[in-house]
């Protein structure tokens, strides 16, 4: 049995999802890029005027365009003012990671009920396992990528993606955008030559800007270049597992798993007392444990890479009741103080007479700092999101309001 893995990236990500609720922009160069104050604006007669890039001054970069946009020349990356040289009617749109994450997390569940083994490989791409889904062998996942194609678009409300169905995840990471968008790609052992080999090298992903100029300053351009090399000078050159990579990446070899995982719904610490404490009478070891568990949290989620935008508090009484308590964010963050100031507040939801047996702080509505901060350095100043208060703002009120009966 033939391995089959599918690579799925959504077209133009950012941008197609703006045109869903802006579908009187289809068809026009777009750009995803702007702050808030490039806000479309309602007009009294219903319809909207949009910013335009000729109009723009800053020092925002674009995190992506529509393809009638990257027919102008105009891409991710570039800085805006570059960009309205070169298409000044272009529309310009602020950024709203908010929502391109729920139709993240929308397409991705599409895809799941119908092929189970997925890798997030971030926002908008997946690789997928389809190796076991019955039927797959018979046509090579063709009938397979193209139900998830449906599924995405069907549960997106019209989103596009394209798909590239390969033995492997490096030739299918470069066989889903041969036919963007709204492409799907199907490559045998046999399309080795003809379709991979005369790629431009750097597009293999694992070839970055340093080795690829390494490889031309060798005279080595294309992926075909490194194949015909001989695999001895590669590691003579490039070391011994980045040559031995190159030669095994070059003939379209690779054996990584899809390796799959789970998005954590939430990252919570808590601790149950050796003897129950009360909030009035323990309040110097009750608020010293608080601001430890903020504190603990605040790190697991940098080590696992989160940040959260809501912050909950859960407490066990000496009749082991449990009560619970959230509170939302205006935006995500992992910072240990903004997170203890956050369960300050809700503690204050809750009574406090009876003793606590047990204190846990949760946080919940989890991005990935990848999420966060790649777009956000990619977009400049004006889409940063706040993941850190200015320390300057805290006081630290332990059990700030007194507990009725106290
Ligand atoms: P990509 O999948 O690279 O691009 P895309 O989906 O916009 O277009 P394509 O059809 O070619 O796949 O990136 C996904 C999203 O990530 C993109 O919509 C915006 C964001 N992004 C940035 O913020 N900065 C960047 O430099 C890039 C490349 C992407
Ligand atoms: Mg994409
Ligand atoms: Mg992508």
């Amino acid at each position: 049995m033939v391995r089959l893995i599918a690579h799925l990236d959504m077209d133009a990500f950012y941008a197609s999802v703006e045109l869903l609720r802006y579908p009187d922009l289809r068809g026009r160069a777009v750009v995803i890029g702007g702050g808030r104050r490039h806000q479309p604006v309602l007009r009294a007669d219903g319809t909207r005027s949009y910013a335009l890039l000729r109009d723009y001054t800053g020092r925002g970069v674009i995190t992506t365009s529509t393809y009638e946009a990257r027919a102008l020349g105009v891409f991710s990356a570039m800085g805006v003012m570059k960009a309205a040289k070169l298409a000044p009617d272009a529309v310009l749109l602020p950024v709203d990671f908010d929502e391109y994450r729920k139709y993240s997390k929308q397409f991705k569940a599409a895809v799941r009920a119908l092929a189970p083994v997925v890798e997030d490989r971030g926002v908008d791409e997946i690789y997928i396992d389809l190796t076991d889904v019955p039927g797959v062998q018979l046509d090579a996942g063709r009938a397979i990528a193209q139900q998830l194609k449906d599924a995405v678009f069907e549960a997106t409300g019209g989103l596009t993606c394209s798909i590239g169905v390969t033995p492997n995840k490096l030739l299918s990471k470069l066989a889903s955008e041969f036919d963007k968008p709204d492409g799907l790609t199907l490559l045998g052992p046999d399309d080795l030559e003809t379709r991979i080999w005369p790629l431009a090298a750097k597009k293999v992903n694992g070839i970055g800007p340093k080795a690829s100029s390494k490889l031309a300053s060798f005279e080595l351009h294309t992926v075909g270049d490194i194949a015909a090399a001989d695999p001895h000078w590669l590691v003579e050159h490039f070391g011994q597992s980045y040559g031995a990579w190159l030669h095994a990446a070059s003939h379209g070899r690779d054996e990584r798993p899809v390796v799959t995982f789970s998005e954590p719904q939430s990252i919570s610490r808590e601790t149950t007392f050796e003897r129950d404490l009360h909030a009035v009478r323990d309040r110097a070891e009750l608020g010293r444990i608080f601001t430890e568990l903020c504190e603990q949290l605040a790190g697991d989620l940098a080590r696992k890479g989160y940040a959260s935008r809501t912050i909950g508090v859960k407490l066990r009484f000496d009749d082991f009741k449990i009560v619970t308590r959230d509170l939302s964010l205006p935006a995500h963050t992992l910072d240990a103080r903004t997170i203890r100031r956050a369960a300050g507040e809700c503690l204050k939801r809750v009574d406090l007479t009876r003793r606590l047996r047990l204190l846990g702080v949760r946080a919940g509505a989890l991005a990935t700092l990848a999420e966060l901060v790649a777009p956000q350095a990619a977009s400049g100043a004006d889409a940063a999101p706040a993941l850190r208060e200015p320390a300057a703002s805290y006081t630290l009120p332990l059990f700030d309001s007194a507990p009725p009966g106290a």
